[in-house]
Formats: structure tokens, sequence, C-alpha cells
């Protein structure tokens, strides 16, 4: 290999189309934030792949009717890119789509995404120490060109997320249903769901939020609850313009919007991590005083609305109009269990038949089986299936064992209950980055770099998450959750707080891994750390500091207006931007 120190700068053109100093696969919220990174950090050798035909990962896949983030905007959203113009709290799918765009257009992502490009496998080449991925073409006309090829790179990324493989029930008949299936992460808006009988399986966060989005259009509606969950008061709102003003001009009232939520939702972990808590009491209360309230006079509906799991064993449910639809007159809540689905509906235990023109399934993801359905091998030829074979486990949910050169974003155990998943993604970003970099420095000097993790940092990692994860709300033995397996192991989900996890990774500890190359004794024994520091969301200042500061520019803003222009006069010119 030829030292080339410009290499990393050097975007990928025709005439390298199958080489890439970095492979992300995936162009939804982590693979753009990995991406961005990288750019930000003058690596522009890279290429991002993604199997459907535009961005956005889920935000793209999940168009289903009162699709929206059960996390305020102001939070969900990158911290690099706060957007002032989010028209709700909880604004809608196409909303979020749309800001995921204008995100990368700013920074020219497109570029450097090959859509309609799904992996089917990667391997691990030990002696060129590179990645060979295997690309499928799907898009017919692209697919002219070359409808598959094997992609080599120094270091592989997978931002494909645990939300990405619909979950399609082995429910015996299914295949015989004459009438529309739907899975709500494929929604199918040719078809008209007016005035049709509609059956829903599954009331977990999706579900939640399609049942009153297509009740008032439905002939009848019929909801099948296997398990009932918690809710808690959405409170959502239209954002007022001069908010939005304000976040606009004053940009500190938007990080200062933002420390609110991030402090509001880091301390309902601890509803999660002690049950016995007065938050926790407080949150079931809360919950079973609105089902009161929004569905009155019907102890029938509380007592199969009412969990028997503590809150947050599964994720808890915000909402504000799930209840009052179960108050419609075409709306019913079947929970006895689903014994098949025939020609025409579903039969529940019992041989009671309800007939239906469309079946939606709101079954949610294959969330315990990461990756799927790609297949890894790596140092020597190991499968990732075999690595995995007990449940997927990384070091800090970023890199795995025997997979050299590899690390994930959302990966095993750092999902959270919560809190906006991306404040997890962003630090993981910055923490691959530092790996990549090492990666690119060997390969600038015709050299290379094999970076993995030491498996007994990973045993010791994923042993003290999971003490800790067993004492927590995950673990109750009443709830079965997307968050782990059958065997009850929590595979999914962070064991703490968003700041600890950035914590954990505001550093790479070299000795964490085992390193082979260029470089390695160097790392390991005497550089041994790279500080990488953490973007810190929650509060920086006092509220009293955040009144006096908007005291202070709201006076200066006066003092402008009354000299300047006059106050109302001001005023207009101020409001009507
Ligand atoms: P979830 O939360 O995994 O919910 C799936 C729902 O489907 C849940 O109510 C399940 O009941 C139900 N389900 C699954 N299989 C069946 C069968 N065979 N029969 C009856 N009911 C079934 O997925 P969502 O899409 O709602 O949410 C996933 C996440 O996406 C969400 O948390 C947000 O973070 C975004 P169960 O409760 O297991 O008894």
């Amino acid at each position: 290999m030829a030292p080339n120190k410009y290499y990393p700068q050097l975007e990928v053109g025709n005439k390298n189309y199958t080489e890439a100093a970095v492979v992300i696969i995936g162009a939804g919220i982590s693979g753009i934030c990995t991406a961005i990174n990288l750019l930000n950090n003058n690596i522009h050798n890279f290429v991002i792949v993604e199997k459907s035909g535009g961005l956005g990962g889920t935000w793209r896949d999940n168009k289903y009717p009162g699709c929206c983030c059960d996390i305020n905007s102001h939070l969900y959203s990158y911290s690099f890119e706060q957007n002032p113009n989010w028209s709700r709290l909880y604004p809608g799918q196409e909303e979020m789509l749309r800001y995921l765009h204008t995100v990368a257009e700013k920074y020219k992502l497109f570029r450097y995404i090959r859509f309609n490009s799904s992996v089917k496998e990667a391997r691990w080449d030990g002696e060129a120490r590179k990645w060979k991925t295997a690309i499928e073409v799907t898009g017919s006309k692209d697919a002219e060109f070359a409808d598959h090829y094997t992609l080599n790179s120094d270091f592989l990324v997978s931002a494909v997320g645990q939300l990405n493989s619909p979950y399609y029930p082995s429910i015996p008949g299914i295949e015989e249903f004459q009438g529309k299936i739907i899975h709500t992460s494929r929604w199918d808006w040719t078809y008209d769901y007016k005035g049709k009988r509609i059956g829903i399986i599954g009331n977990g966060a999706t579900a939640a939020q399609v049942i009153p989005s297509v009740a008032p259009d439905a002939a009848q509606l019929t909801v099948f609850q296997r398990t009932p969950n918690w809710l808690l008061p959405r409170y959502d709102a239209a954002v007022w313009k001069p908010f939005r003003l304000l976040f606009k001009y004053f940009p500190f009232s938007l990080w200062k919007i933002r420390a609110w939520m991030m402090d509001f939702r880091e301390a309902f972990f601890t509803v999660i991590q002690d049950q016995g808590s007065g938050w926790a009491a407080y949150a079931q209360k809360n919950s079973i005083d609105m089902l009161k309230k929004q569905i009155p006079n019907r102890p029938d509906l509380w007592e199969k609305l009412v969990p028997n799991y503590p809150v947050g064993c599964k994720r808890v449910i915000v909402s504000d109009d799930y209840y009052p639809t179960f108050t419609r007159d075409n709306v019913t809540l079947e929970t006895n269990p689903i014994e098949k689905i025939t020609k025409n509906g579903i039969t529940v235990e019992g041989g009671i038949e309800h007939e239906f023109d469309l079946i939606v399934l709101a079954t949610g993801f294959r969330t315990v089986e990461f990756m799927h359905p790609i297949q890894l091998y790596g140092a020597n030829g190991r499968a990732l299936s075999d690595i995995w074979r007990d449940g997927a486990h990384a070091l800090y949910g970023v890199t795995v064992d025997s997979l050299p050169n590899f690390a994930m974003l959302y990966g095993p155990n750092t999902n959270l209950g919560h809190n906006s998943i991306i404040l997890m993604i962003e630090s993981q970003a910055k923490y691959i980055h530092a790996l990549i970099s090492q990666v690119l420095e060997a390969r600038q000097q015709g050299q290379s770099l094999a970076i993995m993790p030491n498996p007994k940092r990973t045993v010791a990692f994923n042993e003290e998450i999971q003490e800790t994860l067993g004492k927590t709300s995950f673990a109750h033995p009443n709830c079965r959750s997307w968050y782990k397996r059958a065997d009850g192991k929590i595979t999914n989900n962070w064991s703490s707080t968003v700041v600890e996890y950035q914590k954990t990774l505001s550093k790479v500890d070299w000795t964490d891994f085992i390193l082979e190359g260029y470089g390695a004794e160097q790392l390991a024994t005497k550089k041994r750390k790279t500080y990488l520091g953490r973007v810190r969301e929650e509060s920086l200042f006092t509220y009293r500091d955040w009144v006096f500061v908007m005291a202070g520019l709201l006076g200066t803003w006066g003092i402008w207006a009354v000299k300047g222009k006059g106050a109302l006069e001001g005023f207009r010119s101020w409001v009507s931007f």
C-alpha cells in the first residue's frame, strides 16, 4: 500500500467505486449523524449504502396514520442542528422526515449515499485488513449497471437501528385472509381505509397512534390487546409563533428548553430504576387517574386497561387521545386471545369471529435480532450469529468481539425507555470517529491497523450492566417487551441515564481493545486514552440565570425598539419575520 496522506479527504468517484475508507450501512438518523461527524473531521472517503429509495430510516418507513415521535422534537433532534421551527411539541412523521432532509441537504450528504443498495453480508479479510461488503442493487434501473458488487473498506459501520425489520406474527390462517393486511411500518396509502371494518393487532406505541387516527373514519374498529400498557399524558400543542421566533433569534432559549426536557426525562429514569420510588407510584397513579377521567363510569374497561407490571417494564405510551377512543360507538376492545385468522377476519378463543376488510399489524419489530438479515463474518471467519448465540452484546453497545474495525450505532443495550435516542447516537458517532481516525492514520502511512474489543472487557462490561438491568422495571417477569428476549435477557436497553452513557463514551480507553498493526503499541502502552468529551445537554444554568439573561435580552431589544424604530413598529417588524 503506497502512503497517501490525503486519502481520507478524497471522495469516492467512478474510478474507485468499489473502494472506500468507510462504509456506513443505513441512511437513517444514525447514518446521517456518523457521516456528518466524518465530514466535520475532514473525512470524505466514505459511502452510505441504503436499502430503500430515500433517506430517513425509521422516519421514512413509518408513515402510518398518526405517526409521530413520542419524545418532544426539540429534544429528539441533533444537538448540532437544533430546529427552532418545529410546528408542534410532537410533530408528525412528515415534518420529522423533512427535518432530516434539510440536515442532509445542508451537509451535502446525497452525493455519499447509494440508494436501493442492500447489504447481504460482509466479511473481514484479515490479510488485507479490510471489510468486503456484498451489495445487492435493488432499484431496477440501477441494477442494469451492476446488480451486485463487493465494496472494500478499512472500516465498517452499522447504522441499521433496532426498529428496522417488521415483525409479522405467525398467527394460524394469516395467509387465508381475503381482505387487506398492512403492517404499520409498511403502510399502503393507496388503500382507502375510510368506511372499512378494521381490526388492529397490537396496542404498543405504534398502535396507540394509529387507533385514534383511523377510528373516526372506520366503519368499525376492533383493537386486539394481548397486554395492557401504562399511559401518560402527552400534552401535545402547537408551538406558538413568538416562541419559534424566540428560539430562532435567541438560540440560547432553544438550548434551555432542550435542557429542561432533558432534565425531566433523565429524572424519569428513577421510575425504571426504582419500582418502589415515589416517582414510580406517582406515574402509576397519574396513569390510572387519566384512565378514569378519560373513560368515566366504565369499570369493565378500567379492568382491561390497567397493567399488572411496574411502569417502564414496557415502553410507556404518551397519548392524550388513546383512552378516549374507546368511548366511541364504533370501537371495541377485544382482550380474548386470538385463535386464528380466517378468510373473513379474526377468531378469538371462545369461537367469536370478527369480520374485517382490513387487518392492521401493529406488532412491532424484530428487535432482539440486531442487524437482521445481514450476515457478518469477522476474524477467522467467525459468524456474528455465533458470537451472539447467547444474545446480542457489545462493548459499550458499539464494538463487537471478533469483528475488527467494525462499530455499531444504536447497538445492543443502548436503547432507552426514558429519553431521546439521538443523544446516545451522537456520542456513539464521536466515539466511532476516534476509532476510524486511527485506522485511517495507519492507512495514510501505507500501513494498516486492526481494532477489536478485548473479549474480557466485553464480558465484564456486560456482566455489570446485566446486573443493574436485573433490578430495573425492564426485568419484571410480568411483562414481555421488545427490550428483551423470550428468556428475559435484556439485550436492547441501556442500564442507566443518558448522562452516564455519554460519560462512558467520552473517552476511548485503548486498553479495552486488541490492537494489531501500525501504531498498536503506541496506543496501548503510551497513549492509552483519547479524551473526546461530551455534548452536555442537561441544564448548564439555573432557572434564575436564565430569567436574568432573557430579561437582559428583551430589555436590549426594548431599548432598540423604542429608540430606533418606535416600540410598536419594532415589535411588528420582529414578529413579521
Ligand atoms: P411493540 O411495542 O413491540 O408492540 C407490539 C404490539 O403487538 C404489542 O401490543 C404486542 O402485544 C402485540 N403483538 C405482537 N405479536 C402479537 C400476536 N401474535 N398476537 C397479538 N398481539 C401481538 O411495537 P410498536 O411498533 O408499537 O412500538 C415499537 C417502538 O417503535 C416503540 O416503542 C417506539 O419506540 C417506536 P404484547 O404487548 O407483546 O402482549
